[in-house]
């Protein structure tokens, strides 16, 4: 069955997109924590970064290049910001299908619960 994000990727449910390539898509969190909260995520059904294989490493450095890319549109770049991607149960991992959450727009508190 197709998870959620596949089904953002598809257009088949609504999504603020604010970045489309090959590879990846970004949009805004349907549940933002921070000013500025969205997911950079690949287009292949890779589940976290744990079940990754190594023939996916392209898709992560672009992962990295796009979130750069992305970071200076939305003007993070300068005062700084965070990346996380949550795997598994422990890790907070609620959608199945790898995700980078990109979170700034203010000072942000660390270490996470
Ligand atoms: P995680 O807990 O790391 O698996 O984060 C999943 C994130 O995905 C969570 O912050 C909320 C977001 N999310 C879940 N469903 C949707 C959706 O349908 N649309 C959007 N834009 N975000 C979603």
């Amino acid at each position: 069955m197709k998870g959620i994000f596949e089904k953002i990727i598809d257009k088949e449910i609504p999504a603020d997109i604010i970045h489309e390539d090959e590879l990846t898509i970004a949009f805004r969190d349907i549940s933002p924590v921070a000013p500025v909260h969205f997911l950079v995520i690949p287009k292949k059904k890779i589940t976290n970064v744990q079940t990754a294989s190594p023939q996916d490493s392209s898709v992560f450095s672009h992962i990295f290049s796009v979130i750069q890319q992305l970071a200076l549109k939305e003007n993070l770049a300068e005062d700084g910001y965070r990346v996380v991607t949550n795997i598994g149960e422990y890790g907070g991992q609620t959608v199945d299908h790898l995700h980078f959450h990109v979170l700034g727009g203010r000072a942000l508190q660390w270490p996470p619960g």
